[in-house]
C-alpha cells in the first residue's frame, strides 16, 4: 500500500487522484489529509519542501512533485498510461507545464490574501499572477488538438487547473472561452476519478 499525503483543497493532490484512477491503481494508495501550514504536521519531515502532494513507497521513500508522482504511478501500471511515449510526449508534458503553472499562478494569490491582509497586500503583485492565470486559460483553449485522445497528464493538469479556478476564483475564466468548458465537461463525464476528488473546503 502506497500512502498519499494530500488534501481535498489541492489541485496537485487532485492531479495523484486522477492519475491513479487513470493508472488502474487507486485501491494501492491511501490518502492522509495534511495541513502544510501546521508546523507539527508530519508532512514537513516527509518531504523537505513541506509540500503536497507527497507520496510514499513500499520502502518507505517519499516521491515528489506531482508530475515525478504521476511518471511513477504510469511507471507502475507498466508505462505510458499517462505519460505517452513518442510524438505525444513533449507536447503533454507541455501541456502539464502549463496547467501546473495556472495552479502555481492561483496558489500565489490565494497566499497573498492568506498572509499579506490590509496594506501587505500587493494588488500588483496578485495581478501579476492573474495574469499568468488568464494567458495561462488562452492557451489552453488554443491548443485543445493536444487535449484530444487518451487521457494524459496535459489533460490531468489541465482539468485539475481548471477545477481549481472554479472551486476558488468562481469560475471566471469560463467566459469567452466555450470551447475549453466543453472539453472540461467532456473529460468529467470521461473520468470517474475526476468526479470523485473534486474539491471540498
Ligand atoms: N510543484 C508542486 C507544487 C505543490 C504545491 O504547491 N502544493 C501546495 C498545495 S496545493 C502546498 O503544499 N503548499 C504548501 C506550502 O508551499 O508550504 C507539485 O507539482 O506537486
Amino acid at each position: 500500500m502506497w500512502t498519499l499525503y494530500s488534501s481535498k483543497t489541492s489541485p496537485f493532490g487532485r492531479k495523484i487522484a486522477v492519475g491513479a484512477g487513470l493508472c488502474g491503481v487507486s485501491d494501492r494508495i491511501r490518502t492522509i489529509v495534511s495541513i502544510p501550514r501546521d508546523p507539527d504536521d508530519p508532512i514537513r519531515s516527509i518531504n523537505p519542501l513541506g509540500k503536497l502532494p507527497t507520496l510514499v513507497m513500499d520502502d518507505g521513500e517519499a516521491l515528489f512533485d506531482s508530475p515525478v508522482i504521476l511518471e511513477w504511478l504510469d511507471a507502475q501500471a507498466g508505462g505510458g498510461r499517462i505519460v505517452p511515449n513518442g510524438n505525444r510526449r513533449f507536447p503533454a508534458l507541455r501541456l502539464q507545464a502549463v496547467g501546473d503553472g495556472i495552479m502555481d499562478a492561483s496558489i500565489l494569490q490565494m497566499s497573498e490574501r492568506r498572509y499579506h491582509e490590509g496594506e501587505a497586500y500587493s494588488v500588483a503583485w496578485a495581478d501579476h499572477q492573474r495574469e499568468k492565470v488568464i494567458r495561462g486559460v488562452v492557451f489552453l483553449e488554443r491548443n485543445l488538438q493536444a487535449l484530444s485522445g487518451e487521457p494524459h497528464v496535459g489533460h490531468i493538469a489541465a482539468a485539475c487547473a481548471l477545477g481549481y479556478l472554479d472551486f476558488r476564483f468562481d469560475g471566471f475564466w469560463r467566459p469567452g472561452h466555450p470551447a475549453l468548458e466543453d472539453w472540461l465537461e467532456a473529460f468529467e463525464a470521461a473520468v470517474p476519478s475526476f468526479r470523485e476528488s473534486a474539491h471540498s473546503a
